[in-house]
């Protein structure tokens, strides 16, 4: 299942507590205060990481706690730091913070991080409050709680390109056939429910990662068929890949199907319509799709490139083109 969205909830450690005491030491009947500082709670961190791909980790543990300070001790020994909570989340990770209502973070690089809750600060021991006219203070201060929030994590996917067309046309093909990823395929419509990617490898040097997404249809922007909210999932896409079927099952006519897609992408939003776009004629395997293919790149201006899928044919010219649109 593709999980682009969770809530959790976080918590940072509490501060140690200040410490007093005095100094007690042979011939020093009346040893000075020594009560050290407490150590900082721990923080909660989210983290992006290259090598995590989903949230669905963050599905299975919900919660997630930073350690407490520790206290301060005599001999103005000052506790010890709880440790950091760090929690990896895929690059594309936007973080908002619900208790606050508004997005804290946005992770786009890997390693890039995030203080989602702070940890509380150690109170002073009472050697902290010993000055002139006071030198056996008595005062220490307690740590202050940390930082707990609710957030929301969503996943943007980030695919360097996406795949659009209508259902059936075979975008789940062309992904199955040159990536690793293994969508579902099947001979009628909707048969992909969700967003996938794919990592493309083209050389041993040079990738690049595509999304499938859901067929659309006439009217999709106002929720027939699945809708279009999956093309969030594409908004950060450089490039998109048109796949139409130059000979569809139910007769329909491939530049009218091309114009529909072109169509809802421009109803959702004008600047995923003014992407890129590299146009593909699929199924050139069956009888009558090259010249269809032939007729279509007159009616659409452009030259497409002519693939099958299913045969492999064209399908490294496909992905060389691909590559040379993400870079
Ligand atoms: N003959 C032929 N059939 C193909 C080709 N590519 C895909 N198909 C068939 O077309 C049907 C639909 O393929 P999918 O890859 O599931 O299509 P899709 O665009 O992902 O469809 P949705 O997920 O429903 O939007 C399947 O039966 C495929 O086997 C091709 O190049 N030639
Ligand atoms: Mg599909």
């Amino acid at each position: 299942m593709f999980i682009d969205e969770v809530k959790i909830s976080v918590k940072a450690g509490k501060g140690g507590d200040g410490c007093l005491s005095f100094r007690r030491e042979k011939y020093v009947p009346k040893g000075g205060p020594d009560g050290g500082n407490g150590g900082n709670g721990g923080s909660v961190i989210i983290k992006a990481d290259r090598n995590t791909g989903s949230l669905l980790q963050l599905r299975k543990i919900q919660s997630y706690k930073a350690k407490k300070g520790q206290p301060g001790k005599g001999g103005n020994k000052q506790g010890l730091y709880g440790d950091d909570c760090i929690i990896e989340v895929p690059i594309g990770t936007i973080v908002k913070n619900i208790n606050l209502n508004r997005t804290i973070a946005d992770l786009t690089t890997d390693e890039e991080e995030v203080v989602v809750a702070a940890g509380g600060n150690g109170g002073r021991g009472n050697k902290a409050f010993a000055s002139a006219v006071n030198q056996t203070p008595r005062e220490f201060e307690y740590g202050t709680a940390g930082e707990e929030f609710e957030l929301y994590l969503e996943l943007k996917l980030i695919a360097d390109i996406g795949l659009i067309g209508l259902p059936n046309a075979g975008k789940s093909t062309i992904v199955a056939r040159t990536s690793s990823a293994t969508p579902k395929i099947a001979d009628y419509p909707f048969t992909t429910l969700e967003p996938q990617l794919g990592l493309v490898s083209v050389t041993e040097q040079s990738s690049f990662v595509i999304a499938d997404i859901p067929g659309i249809i006439s009217g999709a922007h106002s929720g027939v068929g699945l809708g279009i909210e999956f093309l969030k999932h594409i908004e950060r896409t450089k490039c998109l890949a048109h796949i139409i079927d130059l000979v569809p099952n139910d007769g329909s006519d491939p530049f009218e199907n091309y114009k529909i897609i072109e169509n809802e992408i421009k109803q959702f939003s004008e600047e995923l319509a003014n992407k890129k776009r590299i146009i593909i004629g699929n199924k050139i395997d069956i009888t009558g799709a090259k010249e269809a293919a032939d007729k279509l790149e007159k009616q659409i201006g452009c030259q497409i490139l002519k693939i099958s899928a299913v045969t492999g044919e064209n399908l490294n010219e496909l992905k060389y083109k691909f590559l040379n649109a993400v870079n």
